[in-house]
């Protein structure tokens, strides 16, 4: 038998590629020296600085499975697993602005686009000289997107989108929104829409006071009578399989990068617990304490292995949308369980900001929510075993 790996029991390591465990490296490099030492202030200034965007371009980092044709860097789905975990392990909001641009709006222009679109916009989107944001979810329809209210009127040379989106990540920073609505010329089938920042009866105000993901930026988009040219509609897109398309992009990457930010209260739950004795004896002594660090490991042990099963799957074209909400829904839960018991292990010190659990509990509570509830992805998953459909 080998040495058991407390940090790596399954030997997670063993399975990346040279070229996967470099990407992670790298990406753990960055996100530590640049990153980390950002969070504390920007959290408690709700500040997100888009610098970010041109470091994290600089380093491929933004729609990194996109064809290198277009500025990405082509590289496997599993990598970009691994880059969202280590963003994550920071801070989720951090991964947020990663991974909207990437899989929701990158990867919806390479796949929905044409190619003068793509050409325009996607190695600007992959420097991070431009930001993009996705508008699916609006004020009345969030589990059911299916409903919304938004609608393309078509004239000449183009459309009038009126509606309105609400929590959308970046949209008051995004020089672009993807923003989906339903088409009168397309007999009322959703579509997508390129509609650029200055656009005339286009607003994006920002959402203040979230006690959750603070480091990104949210708001809305509304929109009244927006002009949006004919070359700007997403031509091989149609109905909500267009924007579920993105989605599982994405929520295959917060499966991963829920997994970090775990891994990151684990590893502080275990360090101050060996560093802090009550009773005459380190906090880790204790049996109750042991069986909570056993259960982390186990939890974010499988939730790894789930993930890299996924996306060797995806890698191979093997895939269902069912696998990435059995590990999105999974991951999320127990990520969110993880930092809840890790800030509970670190006591009175465990609200504060400088030990960082507390933040990474907030930021999970939505990163449970979004990309499909807790509840949704359990209905999905019910109506994939049971054939019977319960939304309502
Ligand atoms: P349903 O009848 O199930 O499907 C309608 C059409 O869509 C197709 N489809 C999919 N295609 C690809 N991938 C998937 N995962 C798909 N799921 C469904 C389906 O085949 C069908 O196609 P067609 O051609 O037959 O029309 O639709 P429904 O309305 O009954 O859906 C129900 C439900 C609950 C599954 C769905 O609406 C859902 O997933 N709701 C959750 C909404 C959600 O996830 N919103 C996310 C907003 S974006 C966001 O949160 C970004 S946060 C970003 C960040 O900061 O990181
Ligand atoms: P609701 O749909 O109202 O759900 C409320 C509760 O009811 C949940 O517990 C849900 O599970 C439950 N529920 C709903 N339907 C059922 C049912 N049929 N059966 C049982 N229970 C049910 N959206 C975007 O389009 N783009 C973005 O970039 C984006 N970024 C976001 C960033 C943040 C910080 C947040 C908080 C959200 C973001 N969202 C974004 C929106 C997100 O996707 C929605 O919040 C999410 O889909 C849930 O919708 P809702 O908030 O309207 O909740």
């Amino acid at each position: 038998p080998v040495q058991f790996n407390w940090e790596d029991p399954l030997l997670l390591e063993q399975q990346l590629t040279a070229e996967e465990r470099q990407i992670r490296d790298a990406t753990r490099a960055y996100c530590q020296k640049s990153l980390q030492p950002r969070i504390i202030s920007a959290f408690r200034e709700e500040r997100f600085d888009r610098d970010i965007y041109r470091e994290m371009g600089q380093l491929g980092l933004l729609g990194p499975t996109i064809s290198p044709k277009y500025g990405g860097a082509g590289i496997s789905h599993v990598a970009y697993g691994l880059i969202a975990r280590e963003v994550e392990r920071v801070d989720s909001g951090y991964r947020s602005a990663m991974s909207v641009q990437s899989s929701l709006v990158m990867h919806a222009i390479e796949t929905y686009g044409s190619e003068e679109q793509k050409q325009r916009y996607l190695p600007k989107l992959a420097r991070g000289e431009w930001v993009g944001c996705f508008g699916l979810t609006e004020p009345d329809h969030g589990s059911d997107p299916g409903s919304m209210k938004s609608r393309a009127r078509k004239i000449e040379g183009g459309y009038l989108l009126s509606g309105q989106k609400t929590w959308i990540t970046n949209s008051p920073i995004a020089d672009l929104a993807i923003v989906w609505a339903k088409s009168d010329a397309h007999g009322g089938a959703i579509r997508g829409f390129i509609v650029k920042r200055g656009t005339k009866g286009l607003s994006t105000p920002k959402i203040e006071g979230k006690l959750s993901l603070r480091a990104s930026v949210t708001g809305e988009i509304v929109l009244d009578e927006a002009l949006v040219a004919e070359a700007n509609l997403l031509p091989y897109a149609t109905g909500l399989a267009g924007p579920f398309g993105c989605l599982n992009k994405a929520r295959f990457g917060i499966a991963w990068g829920s997994m970090g930010a775990a891994e990151f209260c684990w590893h502080a739950a275990r360090q101050y617990t060996l560093d802090r004795k009550q009773f005459n004896r380190p906090l880790a002594a204790n049996q109750l304490i042991q069986l909570k660090l056993a259960n982390m490991q186990t939890e974010i042990t499988l939730g790894l292995q789930a993930a890299l099963q996924v996306g060797r799957l995806m890698d191979a074209g093997n895939w269902a949308p069912e696998m990435v909400s059995l590990i999105k829904r999974n991951n999320c839960c127990k990520a969110l369980e993880v930092a809840r018991m890790a800030r509970d292990m670190h006591g009175g010190n465990g609200i504060t900001e400088d030990f960082g659990v507390m933040r990474h509990l907030m930021n999970l509570e939505t990163v449970n929510t979004y990309e499909g509830t807790q509840d949704i992805h359990a209905l999905i998953l019910g109506r994939a075993q049971t054939g019977i459909q319960a939304f309502f």
